[in-house]
């Protein structure tokens, strides 16, 4: 794209188009980047620079860009049935194959699929489902649902009340009634004198206090990322699910987790779950149940709750025109079997992710890092003032602002919350992009040091 036709679509985008999460005004004035094309872990600009996203889009593009099938698949099932609905006593054969695919894939008995269009409408789903799950047992004061500050749910209203986002939570009146949250597991600035393992009992412990302070019988469910992604990868010790579980277990509250971000096989496991070793009564997928490749969502209900719905729920007052949508459905048919045939999951687990890991760790030992945490192939680099302590800037956000702009110019995407350096490229990185990868942070790094220097 030539330089005039650049500055006409960003001219027409500032007029036009309000972006998400952007303070719009300043972002008409600088200009926004076009993404014009994409291939395996690389995505071009309009400007013709090659960038290795180490990012994955927005956490979701797990098997690379441009894999043809995919968009083979979708053309061909929009010949043969652009659309049925799921409504009238109906559905289409990839909606039906892709919820046995879940009940499969997923751990334990979640073994029921409730479809769609994102990861914000599957928590709305859940929030209200679950609710109707305890109603139709003759307990409709059991509503509330625990979640963490800080944790990112989505963005529709129950999304972000779920969510511990203050500043979402300032905009629009959220959050909704009977929603209530607890401090995260984050042991780099809460820790104190703890170990990881004791701090994730301590953590998890704020569960059980807030359930006692509520009262167990107006407790619904607790909802949780196994790995909080958007506040800046907060990987919580190992002490730390197991404890909840058991926490979930002892006052019959439903355990939700969110694996929107952690499904399909970002901690090198399927599911967050399976990383941590624990099992949900509900789960939430998007993201990388299509790679990123057309929007889907989905609530997943375990044996216990799809049997009350479905036997004590009566009519089912829920659902999107695109619930099961068979174009979305058939894609993240496609993307499984790829992730499965091509044996994409169990080749991160065993091969890349130890090396990112590795690589990660080396970052690690840069002046600037305070904490290199990975998980799989999820992770964050710390950017501190004083390497030696557990301590932030004090003007929090302005270094890794900095950090991500050097690594954009360094020809790398890299994401920024607050000074977190965040990691989750997808999952068919090879180990020479991961050389790149470290070569272009390192790099990155030494210069925002020299930034910070002078
Ligand atoms: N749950 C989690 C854990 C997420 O990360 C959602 C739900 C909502 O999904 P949808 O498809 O409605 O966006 C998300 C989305 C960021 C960022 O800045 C993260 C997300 C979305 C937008 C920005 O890291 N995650």
């Amino acid at each position: 794209m030539d330089h005039t036709d650049i500055v006409r679509l960003q001219q027409l985008d500032a007029a036009h188009h309000l972006h998400p999460f952007n303070d719009n005004a300043a972002l008409a004035k600088k200009g926004t980047r076009i993404l014009t094309r994409g291939e395996g872990a690389y995505v071009w600009d309009a400007d013709g620079n090659k960038l290795l996203d180490a990012f994955a889009g927005l956490w979701c593009v797990n098997l690379g860009y441009g894999r043809k099938e995919l968009g083979e698949v979708a053309s061909r099932q929009m010949t043969q049935l652009a659309y049925y609905n799921s409504f009238f006593q109906c559905t289409v054969e990839p909606t039906i194959q892709l919820s046995a695919k879940l009940a499969e894939l997923t751990p334990a008995d979640l073994n029921h699929a409730f479809f769609t269009n994102s990861g914000s409408e599957a928590n709305d789903t859940i929030l209200r489902l679950v609710r109707h799950f305890w109603a139709v047992q003759d307990q409709p004061q059991k509503n509330i649902f625990i979640g963490r500050h800080n944790g990112y749910h989505g963005t529709t209203m129950a999304g972000a009340s779920l969510g511990g986002m203050a500043g979402m939570h300032k905009q629009g009146g959220l959050p909704i009634p009977d929603i209530h949250h607890i401090d995260p597991p984050f042991w780099f600035a809460d820790g104190g004198d703890m170990s990881p393992e004791e701090y994730g009992l301590a953590a998890a412990k704020r569960l059980e206090d807030k359930i006692l302070a509520l009262g167990p019988d107006r407790v619904a469910a607790f909802i949780g990322e196994p790995i909080m992604g958007a506040i800046g990868v907060y990987i919580p010790p190992a002490t730390y699910w197991p404890e909840i579980e058991r926490i979930c277990r002892k006052y019959d509250v439903l355990l939700v987790a969110d694996e929107v971000i952690c499904g399909f096989g970002r901690t090198g496991e399927w599911f967050g779950a399976n990383y941590f070793g624990f099992t949900p009564d509900v789960m939430t997928l998007a993201k990388g149940i299509t790679s990123g490749y057309i929007p889907l969502g989905a609530a997943m209900f375990n044996d216990r709750v799809a049997g009350v719905l479905k036997d004590q729920g009566g009519e089912l007052a829920h659902g999107c025109t695109y619930s099961g949508h068979p174009v979305c459905t058939a894609v993240a048919l496609e993307n499984i079997r790829i992730l499965q045939e091509e044996g994409i999951v169990d080749r991160a687990r065993t091969d890349i992710a130890p090396y990112l890991a590795q690589r990660w760790a080396e970052l690690g030992e840069h002046r600037l890092v305070g904490e290199a945490r990975i998980a799989g192939m999820v992770g964050a680099l710390e950017l501190v003032p004083d390497k030696g302590k557990r301590a932030f800037f004090e003007d929090r956000g302005k270094v890794g602002v900095l950090c991500r702009d050097m690594a954009l110019r360094n020809g790398l995407i890299l994401r920024a919350t607050y000074d977190s350096m965040l990691l989750s490229p997808p999952l068919i990185i090879t180990r020479g992009q991961v050389d790149e990868l470290f070569e272009k942070a390192w790099k990155s790094l030494n210069e925002t040091a020299a930034a910070l220097e002078t």
